[in-house]
């Protein structure tokens, strides 16, 4: 049975309970992490609660942890809980208030760090690659709600999530209010052209993946030319390949995308090797603890 921290405390998970006035069930007022765990450590662990802080900053919220204990809580939470090569979801709520908007009502910030396992899609999609659509609702535009900011209300997300599943398709991709790619709804997105690695940049609005970044940094390595530019949907129909990045997800290949084959409809080349470098990486990752 898994135990879960909640505010310094690990509880089982049946014990495990907030209140109904908590404004993170409230109003989605709150903001999270997704990190996972290989070989023992938990992988880019400083960069997630780097990102977890920004969040919070943005949204007003003062944590009340410093980044060393909320550190020390992940790692505590990862070893209570007995899971080979876990995912973590650390989230924070503003805590309980009353049945209004108003944030200052919530005195207590509520920390609670999951373990457990995580796939989002099967080995068989692994090997296939996805078949997406892009669909109709638009990311949020980044002065409304900034995509850089992890926040609980992933309801845009879902919304694009829904039109994804009642197309049948594996996956959703979600264009900006200009037209633009933005991202999917938990993964960011790249294409190849002509060997070049293309995709869309920080002001297109998306959140800034971790991945994203790791994935950058390995194809500059190996030499790739990377390019963070404004991608339009001609763009994604005509690329040589195209993939998806995240924590929980990896590297996964898109073959379709609104019924146009990309190339040979076969995860492609350059996709396959910046996954094999990524897997290294992950599984050579010692951290700083
Ligand atoms: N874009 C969005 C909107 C995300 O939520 C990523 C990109 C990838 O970021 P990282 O830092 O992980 O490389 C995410 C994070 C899910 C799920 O169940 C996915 C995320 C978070 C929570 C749930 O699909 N992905």
């Amino acid at each position: 049975m898994g135990l879960i921290y909640l505010n310094g405390e690990l509880v089982p998970t049946e014990d495990a309970k907030i209140s109904v006035y908590d404004h993170g069930l409230l109003y989605g007022d709150g903001i999270f992490e997704g990190i996972r765990v290989y070989n023992g450590h938990v992988f880019n662990l400083d960069r997630h609660i780097e990102r977890l802080f920004n969040s919070a900053k943005v949204i007003g919220l003062k944590l009340p942890l410093s980044h060393a204990e909320i550190k020390d809580a992940v790692k505590k939470t990862v070893k209570a809980n007995d899971i080979v090569d876990p995912y973590i979801r650390l989230v924070v709520t503003r805590g309980v208030g009353n049945l209004g908007l108003d944030p200052r009502k919530c005195a207590n910030p509520q920390i609670i760090i999951i373990v457990d396992k995580i796939q989002l899609y099967s080995e068989e999609l692994y090997k296939k690659g996805l078949d997406t659509v892009i669909v109709p609702t638009i990311r949020n535009h980044y002065e409304a709600l900034n995509p850089r900011v992890k926040s609980l209300n992933y309801l845009n997300n879902i919304m694009a999530k829904i039109e994804c599943v009642n197309v049948n398709k594996d996956e959703a991709i979600m264009l900006n209010k200009d037209g633009y790619v933005a991202e999917c709804t938990g993964d960011n997105i790249f294409i190849i052209k002509d060997s070049e690695l293309l995709t869309p940049p920080m002001s297109a609005g998306i959140l800034v993946g971790i991945t994203r970044n790791e994935v950058i940094r390995l194809a500059k390595e190996m030499e790739i030319t990377v390019r963070e530019e404004a991608l339009t949907r001609y763009d994604l129909y005509t690329a040589d390949e195209c993939f998806l990045t995240g924590t929980a997800a990896q590297i996964i290949s898109v073959v379709t995308i609104d019924g146009r084959t990309i190339s040979t409809g076969k995860p492609g080349e350059i996709t396959i090797k910046l996954l094999e470098a990524y897997r290294k990486l992950i599984y050579s990752y010692t951290g700083d603890e």
